[in-house]
């Protein structure tokens, strides 16, 4: 996940974005169009893109112009093709995918289980987050299926600068919604669609079960979509990703995800101290007392450690 910064666009009398593939579904002034664009436009709309569309009647209209985005939140696809260095040299090629533009924030959906929590996923979503400078709000959903060590793993997040969600009823949601562009993210089968369709019930997006075996999501939802969310809110809501990258995630960031961690590591005797069997370790002291998750230490080790690297 990396966000670009551009400058703001106005964004008073425009369209905006709400699907994508083939046919792009405009949220006009005057009502939804079905859209086709302008060709040779720099590059393809997005969901959440502010565009000038033309009505050319019969609910049809024409992209001319996309707005300079704010923001956008891309993810990288990797394809296997195959390349001239003879037998089986799959070549991998990288290519950027714009999900959603113009974000204020993000909700990182996860679930309490099925598919199973993994909170370094969340570290590193949050991480990612930090990094591209986007406010992160973490959400666990799902919650009536939780064990009941839920709260003692989630002690790290209960803190006054970042708001922890734990749904499965969603009261406390629309009001931290309300006047922004939110983007769903998380694994597949958490409950993305499933919160917004609660939100917005007039939605009706489709939602599936999770695998029966594995407990894992079925990639439901195989677009990024605009929706309106309440009076003035926009989601959002995405494909469910597999892998997300962290590994642009500055010393600022890292602080600002393991503020917990951070603040001991400025004790330890080295500057570049890994906390594992170094003397004067204060994080590995503080994990011995239980001050420090054994595994929010080690994330945030793992993360110091890779911009070190990429630094020197
Ligand atoms: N027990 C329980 N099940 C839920 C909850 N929220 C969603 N589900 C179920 O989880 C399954 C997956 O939900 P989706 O909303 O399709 O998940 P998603 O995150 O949108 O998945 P992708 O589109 O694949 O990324 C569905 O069977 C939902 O009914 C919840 O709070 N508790
Ligand atoms: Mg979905
Ligand atoms: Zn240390």
């Amino acid at each position: 996940m990396t966000a670009i910064a551009v400058p703001h666009a106005g964004a008073a009398g425009l369209g905006r974005v709400a699907t994508t593939p083939g046919l792009c579904t405009v949220d006009a002034p005057g009502g939804p169009l079905l859209c086709t664009a302008r060709s040779g436009l720099p590059e393809p709309p997005a969901a959440g893109d502010w565009v000038e569309a033309a009505d050319i009647g019969g609910g049809r209209g024409r992209i001319t112009a996309v707005l300079p985005r704010r923001n956008a939140l891309t993810r990288v696809r990797t394809f296997s093709g195959y390349g001239r260095g003879g037998h089986g040299s799959g070549l991998r090629q990288k290519r950027e995918q714009v999900v959603a533009a113009n974000i204020d924030q993000i909700l990182l959906v996860f679930a309490a289980a099925r598919p199973h929590l993994n909170l370094d996923k969340v570290d590193e979503a949050l991480l990612a987050a930090a990094a591209a400078d986007l406010p992160a709000l973490p959400c666990i959903n799902k919650s009536d299926l939780a064990e009941a060590h839920l709260p003692q793993h989630l002690e790290p997040y209960r803190r006054p600068d970042l708001p922890l969600f734990v749904t499965s009823a969603v009261e406390d949601l629309p009001a931290a919604l309300r006047g922004r562009t939110t983007a769903l993210w998380g694994p597949s089968g958490t409950g993305k669609t499933s919160l917004l369709n609660r939100l917005e019930p007039g939605l009706g997006l489709r939602v599936q079960a999770v695998s029966a075996g594995t407990g894992g999501g079925r990639h439901t939802t195989t677009a990024a979509t605009l929706c309106r969310c309440g009076a003035d809110g926009w989601v959002v809501d995405s494909p469910g990703w597999r892998h997300i990258r962290a590994d642009a995630a500055t010393p600022a960031a890292l602080r600002r995800v393991f503020p917990e961690v951070a603040a001991i590591a400025d004790t330890c005797r080295y500057s570049d101290c890994r906390h594992r069997a170094e003397p004067g370790s204060a994080v590995r002291v503080a994990i011995a007392a239980g001050r420090v998750q054994a595994r929010r230490a080690a994330t945030f080790a793992r993360y110091a450690s890779v911009w070190a690297e990429g630094k020197a």
